[in-house]
């Protein structure tokens, strides 16, 4: 029973990673921590999804993390950073960067662009219109082309591109894999960024389905609430 628990522990850790179907796999990722669950705080919901914003917490105000300890701290807490598949989810966090003058804040989106897995996709090619996934869902983003109330990506950048511009690599440095909010930082409102991924910057959190299912199965006779 240990073991296939265990297993489960160590799918678990990855389904939330991959673009559907079947890419795999970011290293590093924590399990929940089922006190740390119980305990998390929510801000405001949307439908059943609960979100966290970093900003908001004395805490946490000035918690800045790169992309991947952000997201652990989230999973941590049975979240995982926000993901915006609607319209609905991007003007939230849209109005809650604006209302508190917020610099900039990690969304879940990555590029898939570790390894063979994701070059090997025909479906995420080229990748820098069709290989961006929201991590903590695990579903494709729309073409980063199209032009839709599901896109935000930014009109300009430092190259005075449109986003996503991989800039930082095409200047020496590392690649921009993942999706950050910008708060008007190249005069263009608060719009999604490709950055890369060691920068540090305040998060959004959002509940994970699969991790507060496993959390709670794992935990039955705890007496502890998700
Ligand atoms: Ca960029």
């Amino acid at each position: 029973m240990k073991t296939y628990v265990a297993l489960i522990n160590f799918l678990l850790a990855f389904i939330a990673t991959l673009p559907n179907p079947g890419v795999s796999v970011p290293k590093n990722l924590s399990l929940p921590k089922p006190e740390l669950c119980a305990a998390r705080k929510i801000h405001t919901k949307l439908g059943t999804s609960g979100y966290y914003f970093t900003w908001l917490e004395k805490d946490t105000r000035n918690l800045f993390l790169n992309w991947l300890d952000a997201r652990n701290w989230c999973r941590e807490r049975c979240m995982d950073l926000v993901s915006l598949e609607t319209p609905q989810e991007i003007q939230l966090i849209k109005e809650y960067i604006q209302l508190h003058n917020t610099k900039y804040s990690w969304t879940s989106g990555r590029l898939c662009d570790f390894g063979e897995k994701c070059s090997s996709r025909k479906d995420l090619q080229p990748p820098e219109i069709n290989g961006w996934f929201w991590s903590g869902s695990g579903l494709k983003m729309r073409p980063t082309n199209e032009h839709s109330t599901y896109n935000d990506w930014s009109h300009t950048g430092g190259l005075k591109l449109p986003q996503p511009d991989n800039r930082e690599k095409k200047e020496g440095g590392h690649p921009e894999s993942c999706l950050a909010y910008l708060n008007n930082y190249y005069k263009d409102g608060i719009k999604w960024h490709d950055v890369a991924c060691h920068h540090i910057k305040s998060f959004v959190c959002e509940d994970s389905v699969e991790l507060l299912k496993y959390a709670r199965s794992i935990n039955r006779n705890s007496g502890l609430q998700f």
